[in-house]
């Protein structure tokens, strides 16, 4: 089996700070906590931007520029942005970080579909600010927009014109028939990296059925020209970890996907969570890459081409 590939999501735009004290929106807190998990194992960092004041999610290319910096100068870990950013934002909106910043990577979700945080609501009623709560009641009646016009546009302006390569979030099997199709079009190329995203709302459930399936279509559309990686969100975050890196993926961990480190104890850090995936996969046999072997196995541009 090839190495291991541990990706770490170190704040993202799904959870908000009521949720957990130890989720980081400040810079200094998302710097910190993105050292930590690159020296833990994380050979790619996977970064959203929030309001340092009110930790909502934000797409402003200074709050992006208020942690990248500093991260670039204490680790050699792949940075990989978000064009995500949050389901309420524009496309436009979503993509002014990383066309600022010019990564070695990017995450690029594969379909338009909804994105049901309100679920979060039922844990709790004290919020520390007011935007939490509409935020999340509000996910009933929102679509997490990716067109194939919007997928285009990504791959053009951060792929073509900057050498950006993908982290592909597919959440659900018809993802990757899309993602087949613009491999099809000459627009996606080898070594393809395939973030199976399960969990989400929306989604593909975090069920072992589930990746089993994901993997053998995505073995029959794409053969020997891509590697995969699993996240679940929640509960089954290490569950799924574990057993992807059975089936020879790599795997992603992180607070942007689950706040917990067990059942009903909060992580106190990213940190945390990669040294528990980090555990596992070596109790596998695994042997976790180096930043510089993720980049090789991704065929990434190098960490000299990147614009902060
Ligand atoms: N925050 C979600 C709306 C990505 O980073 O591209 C989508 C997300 C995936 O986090
Ligand atoms: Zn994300």
């Amino acid at each position: 089996m090839s190495k291991i590939i541990i990706s770490c999501a170190i704040t993202g735009s799904i959870h908000t700070p009521s949720m957990s004290p130890f989720l980081p929106v400040t810079a200094a807190a998302i710097t910190e906590q993105a050292i930590g998990a690159a020296e833990a194992g994380a050979a790619i960092l996977h970064l959203h931007a929030r309001e340092p004041d009110t930790g909502r999610p934000s797409a402003l290319v200074e709050h992006f520029m208020a942690f990248l910096p500093a991260i670039n100068a204490a680790t050699d870990a792949v940075v990989n942005l978000s064009t995500g950013g949050s389901a309420t934002m524009t496309l436009a909106e979503r993509l002014a970080g990383p066309l600022a910043a010019n990564p070695e990577m990017c995450s690029l979700n594969m379909g338009t579909m909804n994105f049901a945080l309100y679920p979060m609501l039922a844990k709790r009623t004290e919020w520390l600010h007011d935007w939490e709560e509409p935020f999340l009641r509000e996910s009933d009646d929102l679509v997490f927009k990716n067109t194939p016009k919007d997928i285009e546009t990504i791959l053009t302006r951060l792929g073509r014109e900057r050498g950006a390569r993908f982290e592909f979030e597919c959440y659900d099997v018809g993802h990757l028939t899309m993602l087949a199709h613009f491999v099809d079009r000459g627009l996606v190329t080898a070594p393809i990296f395939i973030q199976f995203v399960m969990g989400v709302l929306g989604g593909i459930a975090a069920e072992p059925e589930h990746l089993a399936h994901l993997k053998q279509t995505a073995d029959t559309l794409f053969g020997d020209d891509y590697t995969f990686s699993v996240l679940a969100a929640g509960r089954q975050q290490m569950a799924m970890a574990k057993l992807c890196a059975a089936m020879g993926g790599h795997v992603r961990v992180g607070l942007e996907d689950n706040l917990y480190i067990a059942q009903g104890r909060l992580a106190k850090s990213n940190a945390e969570q990669v040294e528990l995936v980090r555990r596992m996969v070596e109790d596998l046999g695994r042997v976790v890459a180096t930043p510089d072997e993720a980049r090789a196995m991704l065929g990434l541009k190098g960490r000299q081409e990147v614009a902060f």
